[in-house]
């Protein structure tokens, strides 16, 4: 393993084995216990072992979690603004102990490295939360996917990398930091300057680059992440096929393209000094920082997590201490008599400004809209349009939720005929009964076992919506947060319609078609929801229909028209 001195004065240190070390640990590794890695985590894991996360040396024990968390430093005192945790199951957990190893792996179940474990604890999950993130709103995407998605217990020790983790995709994009650092040197480049994204880049984002660079006399470097972003965004695919494209309008001596297997957490300010510690260890001297930097959008307040200009505010408290310079930038927009962008505090209020927001794009792709030359360069947009086709060509999902008895099924076959007969897309019913019998005959009714239920529903639907396909769902699901990470799935696949099929309690018990409830009600069957178990009702579903004021036709007609106004059929 190596520690590397940085052109810019910056230790970098990377964790892997040479090939012979690493051959005799593989062997070794056979017996430790083995953990398959979660996406986030191979993301983390490959930033510690390629020296993006210099100067950690491996996953955080609970001394630097608890500094970390309260105060943004190490407990050596560095600066370190976001945990680096490793979460594993309370099952694996009680496998390991202190002082022993084990196998990281990927999916596939190549071993990526050996975590030699100092430290395992359960956090204290909501304390991380209101900390590092500011908030217990799990609408920030952070916090939903710390306290509804990671593992109850945190391992922690140092690692030691045996294969860098691999990427089929766009290798002659990817650099380690040393690679990054090498090229810069030998290019002569002295400053540089970064621009972090995880969306496409149009003209705005061009004219700022270009600005901060002049600005800073500095070296461009477009630093996309491409591990993870916040769920919904644009595939990273799409956009590194549109960043190539953007390239070519930059001079090709004084700009680079290199991608980020980083996996954002929407930390805003946190983040944002997160960010210039990275590209301080890539070998970068600036940062472009511009508002809203790395920020998760609104809570449930409807308020924004962060405020617009938080991130560049704390970034200017410890630049010095980073050794990275912020090149602060306000919004551009494109003010029309200068045919051209301008920074939005020096547009003066008699000039005419054109914007075009995230949410407006991106109606504008669904929608098969026009997207100005102004805006954006043609070469671009098409190739967003060829990922993002109009509404009325995606697939979708439409999802109904509601008390067993409540009409789901019916609806949703009547809806399911009504397509057929429409024609022009496949159609897929994935019913309750149907589920449980095909996909899920070994779950019972637990909350764990039925979250799996609506998971699987969820991942199937997902794939027929990508394909273009129609999916039909009728579970009960009765937890809000299973439903959301449905919905996180498939969005960004195609249209997702929520139905609530909201029929009372007392009208599906007093229907009792299958005799469920009476039995329910006598204790026979357990778990039973509505009676003994839980049902949450949606609180933004896309429709409610309730059964006792239409019939399954009219039921199936609002959906129709429901997807019609939306786009998704004509
Ligand atoms: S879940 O919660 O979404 O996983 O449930 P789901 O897969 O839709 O299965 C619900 C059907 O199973 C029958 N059933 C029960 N429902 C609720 N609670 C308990 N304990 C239970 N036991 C069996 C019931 O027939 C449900 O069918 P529907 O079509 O909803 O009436």
């Amino acid at each position: 393993m190596t520690v590397l001195i940085s052109p810019h004065g910056g230790m970098l240190k990377e964790r892997l084995l040479d090939e012979k070390e690493a051959e005799m640990l593989k062997k070794r590794a056979r017996d430790f216990p083995s953990w398959d890695l979660t996406e986030r985590q191979l993301c983390d894991l490959e930033m510690i072992m390629n020296g993006g996360f210099s100067p950690l040396e491996g996953f955080f024990g609970k001394a630097d979690y608890n500094t970390v968390v309260r105060d943004m430093r190490l407990s050596d005192g560095t600066l370190w603004p976001i945990p680096v945790t490793l979460d594993v199951t309370e099952e694996f957990a009680s496998k390991v102990a202190t002082g022993s190893s084990i196998a990281l792996r990927n999916p596939e179940g190549i071993l990526i490295a050996v975590l030699n474990v100092s430290d395992i604890w359960k956090p204290d999950k909501e304390t991380e939360a209101k900390f590092v993130y500011g908030t217990k709103d799990i609408l920030h995407p952070a916090v939903e996917f710390l306290l509804n998605r990671a593992n109850p217990v945190y391992l922690g020790g140092e690692i030691t990398g045996v294969e860098m983790p691999f990427h089929y995709d766009f290798g002659h994009l990817r650099n380690t930091p040393r690679e990054l650092r090498e090229k810069f040197k030998r290019q002569g480049w002295h400053k540089v300057v970064a621009f972090q994204t995880r969306n496409p880049m149009h003209r705005a984002h061009q004219e700022l680059t270009f600005r901060a660079a002049k600005l800073a006399e500095a070296n461009l470097l477009i630093h996309p992440v491409v591990g993870m972003t916040k769920p919904g965004d644009i595939d990273h695919y799409s956009r590194v096929r549109c960043y190539e494209k953007l390239l070519k309008h930059y001079p090709e001596q004084t700009t680079a393209l290199s991608l980020l297997p980083l996996a954002m957490r929407m930390g805003g300010p946190r983040e944002a000094l997160w960010h210039a510690i990275i590209r301080k260890n890539y070998g970068c001297t600036h940062l472009i920082v511009g508002r809203d930097h790395a920020g998760p959008g609104n809570g449930s307040n409807g308020k924004p997590f962060y405020g617009h200009y938080d991130a560049q505010e704390l970034i200017s408290k410890y630049q010095g201490e980073i050794g990275v310079e912020m090149v602060p930038f306000q919004m551009m927009v494109y003010v029309k008599e200068k045919a051209g962008y301008m920074p939005v505090d020096e547009v003066e209020d008699r000039m005419e400004v054109l914007d075009i927001s995230g949410t407006e794009f991106r109606r504008r792709l669904q929608e098969g809209l026009e997207i100005p030359d102004w805006f954006s360069f043609s070469e671009v947009v098409e190739e967003l349009r060829k990922t993002h086709p109009p509404r009325q060509k995606q697939g979708f999902t439409v999802f109904f939720t509601g008390l067993s008895g409540s009409g789901k099924s019916t609806i949703a076959n009547a809806l399911l005929v009504k397509f057929l007969e429409m024609g022009g897309k496949a159609v897929t019913l994935l019913d309750g009964d149907l589920v449980r019998k095909h996909l899920s005959s070994e779950l019972g009714f637990s909350k764990e076992h039925r979250d799996l239920n609506i998971l699987r529903i969820g991942f199937v639907a997902g794939e027929i919506t990508k394909a273009g396909g129609i999916a039909i769902c009728a579970p009960i699901a009765p937890y809000a947060a299973t439903r959301k990470r449905v919905r996180d799935i498939i969005s960004p696949a195609g249209g997702f319609l929520e139905v609530y099929v909201s029929t009372p309690l007392e009208i599906c018990e007093e229907r009792d078609r299958k005799g469920l409830y009476a039995k329910a009600r006598a204790g026979i069957i357990k778990e039973f929801t509505g009676i003994s178990d839980p049902y949450e009702a949606p609180e933004n579903p896309e429709l409610v229909i309730d059964t006792r004021q239409c019939s399954p036709e009219e039921a199936a007609q609002m959906v129709l028209l429901k997807l019609e106004k939306l786009g998704f059929i004509r």
